[in-house]
């Protein structure tokens, strides 16, 4: 199967639309405040209601960004509110009872990464949102973040030629698991909470996987999981690719939470590294494009880059429930790359490669 082109119908501007989407969100904690920012920055959306069971959370959360509904009981939010659209941002778990209470009462869904805990989750929710008729997104923003796009666009050119090599790579020592402590306890770490954009990256660059082989470390001997992964890919259309990720390297400078990726195809080659510039390279011809967006009130460094991906997301998600089209990273779509994670940890132990 070709990969997904770079183009997607364009987000909603507030002049397109005669009413606004209505957006509740479910859980509002560390993550959380990006969602809500970007909700509402964009025209399309009006967000009417935060739920968390964690009334502090939930509260001020509305105070902060001017929610006027809150509550601690999704089922509740759902019956009251109406939602046009549930965000879902609470962490996998409870993923799964809280996309079967929005499809029971027919309101589209986005739900964050990991998709679920197990493969199993994750198809009964693309089946019960299937059933119910409703559109099931995965907040999967790697992929709409500008420099993405923007590698995704140089392909569709041709310029490079047919992609045949490529790498993928997420390595820090940033402190991830001071904003998000429940890391420490994950027995599948980085390959599910990391290696899944990665692995999303790698099926938007070279199209559907047909092996995979993996080998995992855990050097934070704190943590259950493994938190050091290689991955290697071979595609369908013939490309191999290299998917690498460590929340433990001690590389300066550090380039959280920066993804660096290279492509080497028929014609050419690109290469995306530190400070956001984009190198192209074909035959005689070579450029470097600055692929980096401007901060936006809410965004900061380090984390901008993710920040700013997440209103691309969610744009995308309006684009989608307007125009009545499968989002790009639909539930149907998440399986497919959450079929590689599970792949990755087959293989990890038991040390052979793993055929789709
Ligand atoms: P968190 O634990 O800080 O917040 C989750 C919140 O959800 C908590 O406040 C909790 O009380 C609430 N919650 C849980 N179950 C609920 C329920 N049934 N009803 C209402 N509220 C409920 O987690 P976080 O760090 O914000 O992460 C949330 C998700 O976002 C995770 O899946 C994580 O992997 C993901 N995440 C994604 C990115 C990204 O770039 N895509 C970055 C960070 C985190
Ligand atoms: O995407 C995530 O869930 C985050 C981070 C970007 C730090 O890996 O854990």
């Amino acid at each position: 199967m070709a990969p997904a082109s770079s183009a997607w119908p364009a987000p909603i501007e507030g002049s397109e639309i005669l009413t606004k989407t209505k957006v509740a969100v479910i859980g509002c904690g560390f993550f959380a405040s990006n969602h809500l920012n970007a909700w509402n920055e964009l025209p399309g959306a009006d967000l009417v209601a935060v739920c968390d069971l964690d009334e502090s959370k939930a509260a001020d959360a509305a105070e902060q960004f001017s929610v006027p509904a809150m509550f601690t009981d999704a089922a509740q939010m759902i019956a009251q509110v109406k939602p046009d659209l549930v965000d879902i941002v609470t962490t996998m778990v409870s993923h799964r009872k809280l996309v079967e209470l929005c499809a029971a009462s027919k309101i589209p869904v986005i739900v964050q990464k990991p998709f679920g805990p197990t493969l199993e989750d994750c198809t009964a929710m693309v089946e019960v949102c299937r059933g119910a008729g409703t559109m099931l997104m995965v907040h999967e923003n790697f992929r709409f973040q500008n420099p993405m796009r923007r590698i995704r666009a140089v392909l569709d050119a041709g310029t490079i030629g047919d992609p045949v090599w490529g790498r993928i790579s997420f390595r820090t020592g940033y402190d991830v698991k001071a904003g998000q402590p429940y890391l420490f306890d994950e027995e599948r770490l980085i390959v599910l909470d990391l290696g899944i954009h990665l692995l999303d990256l790698a099926r938007f660059f070279f199209g559907e996987v047909e092996t995979l082989y993996s080998r995992h470390a855990r050097i934070d001997q704190r943590v259950s999981g493994e938190d050091m992964a290689t991955i290697m890919l071979g595609h369908g259309s013939g490309a191999t690719s290299v998917v690498d990720c460590t929340y433990e390297s001690r590389q300066r400078p550090d380039l959280f939470p920066q993804t660096s990726v290279t492509i080497e195809g028929t014609k050419g080659a690109l290469d995306l590294k530190s400070d956001f510039r984009l190198s192209i390279s074909a035959g005689a011809e070579h450029r470097v494009e600055d692929v980096s967006t401007p901060l936006r009130a809410w965004t900061s460094q380090p984390w901008h880059i993710a920040q700013d991906s997440v209103y691309d997301t969610q744009a995308h998600a309006l684009s989608a429930l307007a125009g009545g089209f499968a989002p790009e990273t639909s539930g149907a779509d998440n399986l497919k790359t959450y079929a590689l994670v599970e792949g990755a940890y087959q293989s990890a132990k038991s040390g052979e490669c793993v055929r789709f």
